[in-house]
């Protein structure tokens, strides 16, 4: 059985690709609900409805365990997918909340999400919970969500706006930084570049895909070793373009023929 992702769009494709990294040999079922994104300014019930719509999808396909590979919906939903759903179901806020404590020395950390992740103050709690001393940074970025989404990017406007965005992060004297939308990693070159080398960035796919390996244990539903020849297996559906989401994914993934 195959391990289910959803998304708004490609952004969680950040977070499979940590996946096949470490988990080479669990097969991958993933939705992005392009169609319909970006989900960041929508309402909370309204991202919960639309992600019990791809969560269902994904049930009927019999995946063993769910990701939520998306902030915003991981932010509305994730407590309810918990309750009702009978498989192990990992959101990606928490374990990033544990990776960016981890990672600051300054206890300076910044999160750059979408509109609703921000609302919700996920990461600020997570982070306070852990120690009431950290300074937490939150802005929301929704331009870089749709940059992620373009299929054909002009490298040096692509740097101009996400310099723009991240003026006040660059400002902030942050030394973490929590790359808090899975569309973000797809940008991580120029956030880089943008923040300057002395902010960590952390990506929350990395520790998602730990916990998620932490699971497959605990419920002994690893798959056995096939040294990573079941890609072929893998299926990628979006509400959109099926055409423009190849080309993405492949890009992204590295992967020739999804
Ligand atoms: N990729 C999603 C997230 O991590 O929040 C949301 C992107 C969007 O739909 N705005």
């Amino acid at each position: 059985r195959a391990i289910g992702y959803l998304d708004s769009g490609i952004g969680g494709l950040s977070v499979v690709k940590q996946a096949l990294k470490q988990l080479p040999d669990e097969q991958v079922y993933y939705i992005g609900d392009t169609a319909r994104m970006p989900y960041g300014p929508r309402t909370s019930d309204e991202v919960k409805k639309f992600t019990w719509q791809l969560v269902d999808f994904l049930m009927e396909k019999d995946i063993k365990l769910l990701v939520v590979a998306c902030n915003t919906a991981t932010a509305a939903t994730l407590d309810d997918l918990i309750k009702y759903l009978p498989i192990p179901v990992v959101g990606v806020i928490q374990p990033g909340v544990d990776a960016a404590s981890q990672v600051t020395e300054s206890n300076n950390i910044g999160i750059i999400a979408t509109q609703g992740t921000v609302n919700s103050m996920a990461y600020y709690d997570g982070l306070k919970k852990i120690n009431a001393d950290f300074h937490v940074l939150q802005l929301a970025t929704p331009t870089l969500v749709k940059i992620a989404e373009q299929p054909e990017k002009n490298e040096l406007t692509v740097n101009q706006v996400v310099t723009k965005v991240l003026l006040p992060i660059k400002a902030s004297g942050i030394d973490t930084l929590v790359l808090g939308c899975t569309h973000f990693p797809l940008l991580a070159k120029f956030i880089q570049e943008s923040v300057g080398e002395q902010v960590k960035l952390v990506d929350p796919g990395t520790s998602t895909i730990a916990a998620v390996a932490q699971i497959l244990d605990d419920f002994k539903i690893r798959h056995e070793s096939t040294n990573g020849q079941k890609r072929n297996l893998d299926k990628y559906f979006t509400t959109g373009d099926q055409k423009i989401f190849d080309l993405l994914a492949e890009n992204w993934l590295q992967i020739s023929n999804l």
